[in-house]
């Protein structure tokens, strides 16, 4: 079993690479749910569903969340009767979390309703959440305390973030299902997702970084920084307001001792001063396919698991 910790889009494609050069029935994918919210009375979870829709080939290929071939139906229609339309619901994408909605509502963990629509959707890999219990990211900001999506889409990532807090992860039980992964994973991959709100939310649940510590399996993290820069997002932002150095020296060392192998574009990887896992040049820059299967075969075999010679359906 390989088990990859993803967040975000940059997580979605490396784990889209996973699924094509490994069993994707031997793969396991744990979602970030700090991004979580309940919005117009609807139980969101973006980061799940950016894997769900990415690994159903569903994904939206200009704006990187939601649905391909959507409508805005609804959304025009709130707009006119004065509701809250700057968190974008596309009619399909709606359905899915009206479905989420009522299947928690009837008492279904979070785990169980994601495991029922990645079967409904067709996606093969397994996705769950790190806990059943809810985490939620905070930011402290220059514009005050802020949740995660008033933060990232209402205001855009304009406020300089302070601080980070994961409300609810110190009770956050740990689901057994992916403790034991991690405890029996051929190698366990760290997307190339924002560590500080991508991946921090999932390593926040108590006993997470204890199994990554732990776990005979190889740790490969691959670097979401190119040249300093993000690929999408505000990781480079974020790093320089929480007076961190933007460069892939800086993200390796954020996760400390965690890691045996570090995936970094070949300029970062020269740059990288002694870090305690054992560096890995390679380009990082998911665009097609292609380059998605291919940073997936570096990854795992940094990790020395095998991969299929022919690329996955
Ligand atoms: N991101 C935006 O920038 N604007 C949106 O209107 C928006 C809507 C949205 C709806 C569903 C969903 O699953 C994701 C959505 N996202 C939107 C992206 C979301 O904020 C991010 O995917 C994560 O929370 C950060 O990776």
């Amino acid at each position: 079993m390989i088990v990859a910790l993803s967040g975000g889009i940059g997580g979605a494609k490396l784990a889209l690479g996973l699924a094509h050069v490994h069993d994707p029935a031997e793969l396991l994918i744990v979602a970030n749910t700090g991004d979580d919210f309940t919005h117009l009375g609807l139980a969101i979870s973006p980061d799940i569903d950016t894997l769900l829709y990415t690994l159903a080939g569903l994904d939206n290929p200009d704006l990187g969340w939601g649905r391909r071939d959507e409508t805005w139906a609804a959304m025009e229609t709130l707009e006119a009767l004065g509701g809250e339309t700057w968190f974008r619901l596309g009619d399909r994408d709606l359905a899915l979390h009206l479905a989420r909605t009522e299947m928690l509502r009837a008492g279904h963990t979070l785990a169980a309703v994601t495991d029922r629509l990645r079967r409904r959707l067709g996606v093969t890999p397994r996705i769950l959440p790190a806990s059943d219990d809810p985490v939620r990211t905070r930011l402290d900001t220059d514009q005050g305390e802020l949740d995660f999506q008033e933060y990232f889409v209402h205001r855009r990532c304009v406020p300089a973030v302070r601080a980070i807090a994961f409300a609810g992860a110190a009770t956050a039980r740990p689901l057994p299902a992916v403790i034991d992964a991690i405890a029996t994973a051929e190698a366990v991959v760290i997307c190339p997702s924002n560590p500080f709100i991508s991946i921090d939310p999932i390593l926040a649940v108590p006993g997470l970084r204890a199994a990554l510590a732990a776990t005979p399996a190889p740790v490969v993290a691959v670097s979401p920084l190119i040249g300093g820069r993000a690929v999408k997002g505000p990781t480079a932002k974020m790093m320089s307001e929480l007076g961190l150095p933007v460069t892939a020296g800086a993200v390796a060392a954020h996760y400390a001792d965690l890691l045996d192998f570090f995936v970094a574009d070949p300029d970062d990887a020269a740059a990288l001063a002694e870090i305690d896992a054992s560096v890995v040049a390679a380009p990082t820059l998911m665009r097609s396919l292609a380059d998605k299967q291919a940073l997936a075969r570096i990854v795992l075999a940094a990790a020395g698991v095998p991969v299929l010679s022919r690329t996955g359906g």
